[in-house]
């Protein structure tokens, strides 16, 4: 069923007014939260000392990036629906996933290098761990995609396979990042010792959001595949799959993103010994 594999987009299904302003209002907000993070992360480099200024430039990068690609995806959305005599239904314009999927692949290895950075671990040991993080992180998001764009209830099983292979390198990264976080913590000073320990459970909450979000993609579908509703006969993902794979998704990267990049800023803020103390004496 060629339908059911568009490589950048799918059919989408009817959606009533509410449920397409919630998934529009959520993009907005997203868009909101990324720029004005990038702008705080970017303009607070001077508070931090010179050598954790990369981890807030990273940072800022990130949430610019993200910025960028959730005015695509609300672009995109815009596109894909338009109102019919009182509810949304789909313009034949495909919404566009890739979006999503361009900003992770970006993003996520990113978000690795800012939390490293941050560490300030030994070179060697910073190198060795970058390495096998952001190749864990690429092919995480890689093989998430196949299984993204599958929108035809039928062929659920396959949607199911690619997350299973991207969930491998999923729990490599939790494991790994939450052994070297741990055993991090005895070399970092004891204020960032306590945020340390918040950035660890926010990678471990909110990574865990993505998995979730993306078979509520699914569930709705295989459901009605198996009650052989209209929806499933149409090869269109299912409403409720649809605004909560979204939203889903939405809140998520504003935590994993412009909420991380926040802690990473009071992580290194909590470890600059000169520049704070300067201030101190500036202000004096
Ligand atoms: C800023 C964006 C972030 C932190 C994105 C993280 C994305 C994930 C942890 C995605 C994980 C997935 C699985 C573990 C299986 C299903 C497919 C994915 C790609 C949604």
């Amino acid at each position: 069923m060629i339908e059911g594999f568009c490589l950048f987009g799918s059919a989408m299904p009817d959606l009533s007014v509410f449920q397409y302003n919630a998934v529009d209002n959520i993009f907005s907000m997203t868009v909101a939260t990324m720029g004005a993070a990038a702008l705080f992360l970017l303009m607070s480099r001077s508070h931090v000392d010179p050598e954790y200024r990369p981890a807030l430039l990273v940072s800022g990068l990130v949430v610019s990036i993200a910025c960028y690609h959730y005015f695509m995806i609300r672009h995109s959305w815009h596109d894909a629906y338009s109102l019919v005599g009182g509810g949304y239904k789909g313009t034949g314009a495909a919404f566009n996933d890739f979006y999503r999927y361009a900003d992770w692949i970006l993003t996520v290895p990113l978000l690795m290098v800012e939390l490293v950075s941050v560490l300030r671990l030994p070179a060697a040991k910073a190198t060795n761990l970058l390495t096998r993080l952001v190749i864990a992180a690429a092919l995480m998001i890689a093989l998430g995609y196949p299984g993204e764009v599958i929108a035809d209830p039928t062929r659920w099983t396959e949607r199911i396979v690619w997350g299973g292979l991207s969930s491998i390198p999923f729990f490599y990264i939790l494991y790994v990042l939450w052994t070297e976080l741990t055993q991090s913590l005895d070399s970092q000073p004891p204020a960032a010792r306590k945020l340390l320990e918040i950035a660890r459970l926010v990678i471990l909450i909110t990574w865990a959001v993505y998995p979730i979000a993306y078979a509520i993609g699914g569930t709705p579908d295989a459901l009605a595949a198996k009650a052989g509703t209209a929806n499933a006969a149409n090869g269109v993902v299912g409403a409720n799959g649809v605004v909560g794979l979204q939203i889903g998704y939405a809140i998520a990267d504003m935590t994993a993103k412009a909420g991380f990049g926040v802690l990473i800023y009071l992580i290194a803020r909590s470890k600059s010994t000169k520049t704070a103390s300067h201030e101190a004496y500036a202000s004096a």
